[in-house]
Order: structure tokens, then sequence, then C-alpha cells
């Protein structure tokens, strides 16, 4: 008979009323030593920045926005002139972050007065929305990131990417210089973890991340409450808009592989938009079998196709996405066509195939 591991049941935990916060452990088991030669340079970048400006990239995700506002908080903690500089709305998921008195939404083309730019969870200038390097001419770069194909396009570079998200870097950062991480930063740094690790379930679940996670609680985070927010938080269109999703289901190369895909005229029929589908690529990935998961989506009216790649361990995603000039990171990546839906399966589909033999990788 296996053993069943005894569970003692713990007495109920005190609850907590609302607004009362521990703040026992907001200097925390994080500092690493390595950490330190970089973080103490971007730490000088700041103190010598009168005017900064923080960036993510465009379709902003849990990471994105949480990473971003709990940096602008910690900077404004400190008596810092800080903004978060945005092209695309922050979805209605992540509106609780509550950042929005600084978030600055800036059209391609706009400049914005600043001396450093701090860009966060980015790969490369194009990514931004925003119009690149001319959006804050003069500003040096501070480049914060965790993705593998990120093209060190800062005057500093600390692209990590062992970290699980933008918002472990945060952390890490915020620790090393011992600077105070206020509420609302530690909210924005626990959905860049929840979301960014598919709820502490991929294979970026570190022990280290679940310690972030867990001194995030210490000091003051409600998980069950920010999980409700993110997750919980879905219109009835949004959930018509995933009917389709799922009822355009295809199975490809013996199953192997399992595809998804949305044209612009779902989102009409539906009233949403690509900025809804934030979970989508989870729905291919969850057939038995699926060794890559894709989901492909119109965007731009219709003219162009974003490609959404999830792989097991064994493939490499990111490599398959850079074929068409995208990137990522090893197990979740992404692409973009100038074609329709059809054309750009059309287009994929060989060379996701090849990748299942280790072609391209
Ligand atoms: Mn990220």
């Amino acid at each position: 008979m296996p053993k069943t591991p005894t569970r003692k049941s713990a007495p109920a935990a005190p609850a907590r009323a609302h607004g009362e916060r521990k703040k026992s452990s907001r200097h925390l088991s994080l500092v690493d030593p390595s950490d330190r030669p970089v973080a103490q340079k971007i730490a000088d970048c700041i103190a010598k920045a009168k005017r900064i400006v923080i960036l993510g990239h465009e379709r902003p995700d849990g990471d994105c926005i949480g990473s971003t506002v709990a940096l602008c908080s910690i900077l404004r903690k400190m008596g810092r002139e800080a903004f978060v500089l945005i092209t695309d709305p922050v979805p209605e998921r992540f509106r609780f972050l509550n950042g929005e008195e600084w978030f600055k939404q800036i059209a391609p083309g706009e400049t914005f007065d600043a001396d450093l730019a701090i860009v966060l969870d980015t790969t490369d200038l194009d990514r931004l929305g925003v119009s690149g390097r001319k959006t804050f001419p003069g500003a040096a770069i501070v480049n914060i990131d965790h993705h593998v194909s990120n093209t060190n396009f800062g005057d500093v570079n600390w692209v990590d990417p062992s970290a699980a998200a933008a918002g472990e870097l945060v952390w890490r950062l915020a620790s090393c210089c011992n600077w105070k991480v206020p509420q609302l930063a530690l909210e924005g740094l626990y959905a860049a973890l929840v979301t960014d690790t598919g709820q502490f379930a991929y294979s970026n679940t570190t022990p280290r991340i679940l310690r972030m996670a867990a001194d995030l609680i210490d000091a003051g985070v409600d998980p069950e409450d920010t999980w409700r927010r993110i997750y919980l938080n879905k219109t009835r269109d949004e959930l018509a808009l995933e009917a389709r999703a799922r009822n355009s289901l295809e199975v490809w190369a013996d199953g192997a592989i399992c595809a998804i895909s949305l044209t612009q005229r779902d989102f009409a029929d539906t009233g949403t938009g690509p900025e809804d589908t934030q979970e989508f690529a989870g729905i291919p990935r969850a057939l038995s079998g699926a060794r890559l998961a894709l989901f492909f989506y119109e965007v731009e009216g219709g003219k162009a196709t974003k490609v959404s790649i999830r792989s097991i361990r064994e493939l490499d995603a990111c490599k398959l996405a850079q074929q068409f000039g995208g990137g990522g990171h090893r197990q979740a990546a992404g692409c973009r066509f100038d074609l329709p839906v059809k054309k750009a399966i059309a287009k994929f589909r060989p060379a996701a195939e090849a990748a299942l033999n280790g072609k391209g990788q």
C-alpha cells in the first residue's frame, strides 16, 4: 500500500482584519550577493536621474504591469519623479494595481522628456509599442529582463533568464539596495509572479520564486484576493470568445501539435479584442500528448497575425519563434506575421512540424 503522508490539520489562522499588515519580513531571504554589482550600477543611474520613465512591452501582461507599477511606486516612495509609459491600455483585470495616476498614455511618434528610461520585461526596443529609442531622446537606458532572447539594448543590462519574472528582478534589486517596498508594489510583484509562472505551475516555479511569494504574503499580500481579481474577473463576452477559441481547435502531426485560432470576426462578433486572450495559449496546451501548443490570432483589423507558442521542455519554442523574427522563453514564445490568420498558419505550420523533429532547433 502506498504510504499516505500524514497531514496534521493546522489550527485555523485568525482572520486578519482588512488593511492590517504584517511588516516583519520586507527585507528578505532573497539578497543574492552576485546581484550586487549590477544592482549598484542601476542604483547609481537612478540616483543621477531627475526624471525617470519606466516602460514595459506592448500588450502588457501581469508581469509587465506588476513589475513597472512596483518599480514606479518604490521610486516614488524614495521621492523620485517617475512615470510608467504605456501605449496599450492597462487590461481591466490589472487595474486594481491602481497606479493609473502615474501611467502616461503615449501615442507612437510622441516623445517623453526623461533622463533615464528603465525598460522591464522587454526583449528589444521594437517590442515597446512606442517608437522605441526615439520616444525618450537623450535618456540613458537600463534594461532589466528575464527573456533569453533579450538583445542587451541598454546602457546597463540586467538580463537573467533564470528569473521567473521581471518582477523577481525588481524584488532582488529592491532587496539588494535595501529599498522600502510599498503595499502597491508588493501586490504588483505578486501579480507578476502568479501570472508569469502560470499560477505557480510552469517550469520557472523555482524554490526561490516560492520563497519570494511567501515573503510577499508575509508582508501583506492577500493571495486569494489577488487571484480573484486576476482570474475570476471575466465578462460574458470574454467567455464567449473563449468558447470560439476552443471550437477552433486543430490537431496536427498525429496529435503532437495542437492549435487554436481567432479571426478579427471572432473579436468583432463578441465585442472583444486581442487583449482579452492572455491565457488562451493554455487551451491547446491541455491536450494530452501535445508537444507544441499554438495560438494564432488576428490583430490590426485582420492584416496581421500573432502566434503564441508553448512547448514541452524538450522543444525550444524561442528558436521556433526566432525563425520568424519573434522570441521569448524556451517554453513560451511568440512571433508575428503581416498576414491574415489562414495564411499565417500555412506559413508557420511546416516550421512547427520540423521543430518536432529537432529541425531549426
Ligand atoms: Mn515576464
